[in-house]
């Protein structure tokens, strides 16, 4: 365990990248404990005290008497506030941010995650559940379209943590098969956030798993599944 700074409980998923692309962009020493999906080591006990809901990612802040948060939309909060920076603190702007950010955990993040499992995990290929969540994403992405069609970045005319929860799904959009064809808005935030160097710092944290490691994460969704 490390003496200071954030200690990132993390995995190569959307919801870990949140919190690696975060901490890179506010410059926040950090050190990575990766977790084995696979292996499920996210559901061992020492885990289940850091995050008692057995997934990544979360954090300790050794900075602040090893204060721990899970929930990648919390501790993106979190670490706006411990910075001040990527949230704004003006009412109206704030809440903004807080709207784009629970559509994405409320919305994008779990019906993505559902179009995943059922059109890349599950052992049985059931139609109509992959249709039901690719569907939905997609009108997601309509909606974030409209958005993005008038402004910049998701929220306000800032970026914010907003546009880091809710690129780190759509970005992963071909692996869910959703396609963003005729959504130029979308897809012209989508590059002006994948340029950034900090995302594409995060993004590599931690390192992909190995073809054999992937395939292991795989399996084992699948027997979670059975
Ligand atoms: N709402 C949670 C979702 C976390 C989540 O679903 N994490 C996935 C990886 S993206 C996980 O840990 N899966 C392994 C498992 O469910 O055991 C968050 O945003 O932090």
């Amino acid at each position: 365990m490390s003496a200071s700074g954030i200690e990132l409980f993390t995995a190569a998923t959307p919801n870990g990248w949140k919190v690696s692309i975060a901490l890179e962009e506010l410059a926040l020493p950090y050190t990575v404990r990766p977790l084995a999906l696979g292996k499920l080591e996210q559901k061992e006990e020492w885990f289940l005290r850091i995050n008692p809901n057995g997934r990544i990612p979360a954090i300790i802040d050794h900075d602040n008497d090893d204060f721990a948060v899970f929930e990648s939309g919390a501790i993106l909060v979190y670490l706006a506030e411990k910075t001040g920076k990527l949230l704004p603190t003006e009412a109206r702007a704030r809440s903004r941010v807080m709207q784009w950010l629970m559509f994405q955990m409320g919305g994008v993040g779990p019906m993505m995650g559902q179009a995943n499992v059922f059109f890349r995990y599950a052992p049985e290929k059931i139609p109509y559940a992959i249709e039901r969540y690719q569907r939905e994403s997609r009108r997601l992405f309509e909606v974030l379209e409209r958005q993005l069609g008038k402004q910049a970045y998701v929220a306000n005319d800032e970026y914010s943590i907003a546009d880091i929860a809710l690129w780190c799904w759509v970005a992963g959009h071909e692996w869910s098969g959703v396609s963003i064809d005729g959504l130029p808005a979308l897809k012209r935030w989508l590059d002006l956030i994948g340029a950034r160097p900090a995302v594409q710092k995060g993004r590599a944290v931690p390192p992909p798993p190995t073809p054999e490691e992937r395939a292991r994460t795989v399996e084992s969704a699948k027997k979670m599944l059975a």
